[in-house]
């Protein structure tokens, strides 16, 4: 029901103006913000996000949808006009497609949420909103926020529930006109599969999905930066980031220097209820990923040495906690898949074996972050230059991408593209259309 009503409001919401649609969106950002204190509540309650990391999953929300505002407006516009050779007049825009379908993950459910569906209206889409299982609350108090803005009710449906049955039989329906999913490559692929499979008009698929991130550390490092910027990296939001650090490499000779100063930086972090205001490392999102994590240290333990792990409290003994942990690998093989929490995985290299580890890296078949430590200027370009990541960070963290000034996205395995909060994505949304008109006389 909610697709067909999808289906038969999409045309009207696309002939609205492009600067009306980005009016209702500005003004949903504001009130995203009038309501701060209890979108943060939701996501630290329902996300487990530290209180830190809910105001950044806040600011990044009223971003993207003044960003994609913004975006639109200059996009969906203007008609471009092109006089031609016959003195006929030709005039280019853009459309949206139809209906959209955005699957987002639990990681972001505010921020990733609002970032596909204002994107998708802001392109003028109709949109079924599928949000996590596991965090349908915060999902449904956005969409409450977007139709009080004055976002058309038939416009914009919300879909909680089972991925596999909700958002199976949507993306297998062919008035479906295309899919923003942001979640495992392995469910990206089952879209892509199903979508291939349908009758109809070819259905769009933008992807953004995991990541084997790795941060280089050569000799010239200053190693407290690095320690700092690792453990921010791998540890916050409990590693829960498909952006997060997941092998710190570093040059052999500064190896042991940088592993004492992580190990007593880790002392020094908090593990427990997110709710208080000292806590620096939340929860698990829920007991699978719990499992998932402790299985993963079990089997490190023959094939890697555990180097140290955070104190656990006894307040965390009730609830899905996870000690963020530091391992030593010497192969990168035992990662097999993505490891979705805290685990910092430390690889030596010696310093001739750079461009020889940086290709180990980039063949797992992954790009999406990656970073680097070093104060030799010309190792940054070279980085650049081989580097199949699609986030490359210098000398500082690599995460947190920020909207309009840091287009965010993978490539290879970690996703199609277009990047989120970049200048290519709006159109990715849209259909093209041309008119060329020739005057009789
Ligand atoms: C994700 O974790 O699913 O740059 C992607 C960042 C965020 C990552 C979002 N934009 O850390």
């Amino acid at each position: 029901a909610a697709l067909a009503a999808a289906v038969r409001s999409q045309a009207s919401w696309d002939r609205t103006p492009a600067g009306e649609r980005a009016r209702l969106l500005n003004k949903a950002a504001n009130l995203f913000e009038d309501h701060q204190a209890e979108l943060l509540a939701l996501c630290i309650k329902e996300a487990g996000k530290t209180l830190p990391d809910a105001v950044a999953e806040l600011r990044e929300a009223v971003d993207f949808l003044r960003y994609y505002a913004a975006e639109a407006k200059g996009l969906f516009g203007d008609v471009i006009e092109m006089p031609g050779p016959t003195g006929e007049l030709n005039t280019y825009g853009l459309r949206g497609r139809g209906v959209f379908l955005c699957i987002s993950p639990w990681n972001f459910p505010l921020a990733i949420f609002t970032g596909q569906v204002a994107a998708a209206l802001a392109s003028g889409n109709a949109v079924l909103a599928k949000p996590a299982e596991q965090t349908p609350l915060v999902a449904y108090r956005a969409v409450q926020l977007m139709l009080e803005a004055g976002i058309p009710p038939e416009v914009l449906h919300f879909l909680p529930g089972d991925g596999a049955t909700i958002g199976g039989r949507a993306v297998a329906d062919p008035r479906t006109a295309g899919v923003a999913f942001t979640g495992s490559t392995e469910t990206a692929r089952l879209i892509n599969k199903t979508l291939a499979g349908r009758d109809g008009p070819i259905g769009v698929l933008i992807a953004e999905t995991g990541g084997q991130n790795a941060m280089f550390v050569d000799s010239s490092a200053l190693p407290e930066q690095v320690v700092l910027d690792s453990v921010y990296s791998a540890f916050n939001s409990a590693g829960q980031r498909c952006s997060a650090l997941r092998i710190l490499c570093v040059q052999k000779d500064i190896a042991p220097r940088v592993i004492d100063l992580l190990k007593g930086h880790m002392d020094e972090l908090d593990v427990g209820d997110p709710a208080q205001l000292s806590t620096d490392v939340g929860p698990a999102i829920d007991e699978d990923a719990r499992e998932m994590l402790d299985a993963h240290v079990r089997r490190l333990k023959t094939d890697a040495s555990i180097i140290h792990r955070c104190a656990l409290t006894r307040e965390t003994e009730a609830g899905t906690f996870f000690a963020p942990t530091l391992v030593e690998i010497d192969r990168f093989d035992v990662l097999q898949r993505e490891v979705f929490g805290p685990v910092m995985h430390v690889y030596r290299y010696d310093s001739k074996d750079l461009a020889r580890t940086l290709e180990a890296i980039n063949n797992t078949g992954y790009g999406l972050t990656m970073g680097l430590h070093s104060r030799i200027d010309s190792r940054a370009g070279k980085l650049a230059e081989l580097s199949g990541a699609g986030n490359l960070y210098i000398n500082r963290n690599i995460i947190g991408a920020v909207v309009g000034v840091q287009p965010f996205g993978g490539r290879g395995l970690s996703g199609t593209g277009p990047k989120a909060g970049g200048p290519h994505y709006l159109p990715r949304f849209a259909s093209e259309c041309t008119v060329c008109l020739l005057y009789t006389s």
